[in-house]
């Protein structure tokens, strides 16, 4: 099925669209309404053309070429990772046998289910991001967002995409509805908690691209394993993407708190509001706040939905294939974080399959945690002793075993009231938040920076930091 992409189509593809004139014809009414959604819901600041990416093929050599592109005519296209032939079921009850081209009927409405809370979380976030050009840091910086933005909106397509040729006439109704369906609103909200939270200013940009993004890692990595083909080969070349929104999220927290530690230092002092920089108490803040809210999207601790997916052999682990065990599980056990009888935090033993999202979390956590030592060296080379690090798995939990409790950056489980009194030096309050906005003035010039923020090490593709990146119009 898969052939070399092609360009010429309204829909760049390499699914040969143009064999399956219905399927086409229903992506192509679909096309309007995404470009709909896009000009009314995507970036705001107005703009010539951008240095984009564009994804055009999958193959080995290059699947990507830059250049500026006027942002609507970006060619959001749909991409598979080539087909492995012969590739079998690595997991749950169906292991061994070949992997599906078609979805089962049994699990229709599962499979349905995982992709369209997939697809919801990508438009999402670009309606979060929605505002940022207002206030970019650099043109090199406005280009990143302006790339994850475009990128976010292919994902809508893959998954769009999949609804549309497998799950028939719900199948369309879901990608109508994820056009409808908007960040914060109250009548028809995103599905998960995190895709309606603001992304107000650049710092929590980079945090929600670490942090948030990161989930996207590791979700499309279970979904990679899946026994349907075409979601496992569509979510294989997505992570090519991903890779380039993590690599903006953590140099964006690098570049902030480098630009924090050098202030601290030349100005001999631990207050860096009034120098124009972030301070760490803030940076800690809005850490915590992302993580923790990250946290949430894998779902509770102990879940019957994850065991169902993975037996069915829909979703499977972090990297599966290298897991020495049986790859069902049906047996065995594995501990997760939970709420004791005496209500203490701590842990309990539960079937390894309820306990897949725990998994997944602690793959999730020890990613995030390089993050944290990569921060903390750019402070230890400045010759500063403050360390940033991740708060406890059960702080601000709304989701899963902690989500009735409230409890401590360092885990110690605290009344309403101690709660109510320690959560501003926890999290972000509204005068961190006006803070952190009142430096976020645009700098649109070439090779300028805003202040409270370190240059880039790298340009994008070879280009310098002073590249005109982007044309305002
Ligand atoms: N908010 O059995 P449970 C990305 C619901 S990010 C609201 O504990 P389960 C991206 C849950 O749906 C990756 N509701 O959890 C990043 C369930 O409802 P139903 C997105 C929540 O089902 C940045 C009920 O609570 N992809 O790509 O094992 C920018 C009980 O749940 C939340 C995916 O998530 C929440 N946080 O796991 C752009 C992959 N958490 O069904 C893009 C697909 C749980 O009983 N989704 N609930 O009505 C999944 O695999 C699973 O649905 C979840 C939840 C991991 C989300
Ligand atoms: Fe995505
Ligand atoms: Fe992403």
């Amino acid at each position: 099925m898969t052939t070399a992409a092609d360009y010429s189509e309204k829909i760049p593809n390499n699914v040969c669209l143009n064999e399956d004139r219905r399927l086409q014809r229903a992506l192509e009414s679909w096309q309007p309404n995404f470009l709909h959604w896009w000009e009314s819901m995507g970036p705001t600041l107005p703009t010539r053309d951008v240095y984009l990416r564009t994804a055009v093929n999958v193959g080995r050599d290059g699947w990507a070429r830059f250049g500026h592109v006027p942002m609507r005519d970006y060619r959001w296209g749909i991409f598979l990772a080539e087909r492995a032939p012969g590739r079998l079921i690595g997991f749950g009850e169906h292991k061994g046998e070949p992997a599906w081209a078609k979805v089962p009927g049994e699990y229709r409405a599962d499979l349905r289910r995982l992709i369209v809370v997939q697809g919801d979380t990508e438009p999402a976030s670009v309606e979060q991001q929605r505002n940022l050009g207002a206030t970019a840091p650099s043109l090199y910086d406005l280009r990143n967002l302006f790339q994850v933005n475009v990128e976010e909106g292919r994902h809508l397509w893959a998954m769009v995409y999949l609804l549309h040729a497998h799950f028939g006439r719900d199948g369309r109704d879901e990608a109508d509805e994820l056009l409808r369906r908007s960040s914060g609103s109250l009548e028809s909200p995103r599905i998960l908690g995190a895709f309606n939270e603001e992304t107000p200013d650049w710092l929590s940009f980079f945090m929600f691209t670490y942090f948030t993004d990161r989930d996207g890692k590791y979700q499309l990595g279970t979904l990679k394993e899946s026994a349907f083909d075409p979601l496992s080969r569509t979510c294989e070349f997505m992570l090519k993407e991903e890779a380039h929104h993590m690599m903006v999220g953590t140099t964006g927290i690098d570049r902030v708190v480098e630009r924090c530690a050098r202030v601290m230092v030349e100005n001999d002092t631990d207050d860096v509001t009034g120098h124009g920089a972030i301070g760490l108490p803030v940076i800690q803040k809005y850490l915590n706040f992302h993580y923790s809210v990250s946290l949430d999207l894998f779902g509770g601790e102990t879940s019957t939905n994850v065991a169902n997916y993975y037996t069915a052999g829909l979703k499977g682990r972090w990297m599966e294939d290298r897991r020495r065990d049986d790859h069902k599980l049906a047996s065995d056990a594995i501990m997760v974080d939970a709420l004791t009888g005496e209500g203490e935090i701590g842990h309990t033993e539960v079937a390894a399959l309820t306990g897949l999202n725990t998994d997944l979390r602690r793959e999730y956590i020890a990613d995030c945690q390089s993050g944290v030592n990569r921060w903390n060296k750019i402070l230890a080379d400045a010759g500063l002793p403050q360390r940033l690090k991740l708060p406890h798995i059960a702080f601000n939990r709304k989701v899963g075993a902690f989500a009735g409790i409230e409890a401590s950056p360092d885990g110690e489980r605290l009344s309403p009231q101690e709660w109510e009194r320690g959560s501003s030096a926890w999290l972000p309050t509204d005068v961190d938040k006006t803070y952190v906005r009142s430096l976020m003035r645009p700098v649109y010039e070439r090779g300028k920076i805003a202040a409270w923020i370190a240059p880039p090490r790298h340009g994008i593709n070879g280009q310098p930091f002073d590249y005109d990146y982007v044309h305002l119009s």
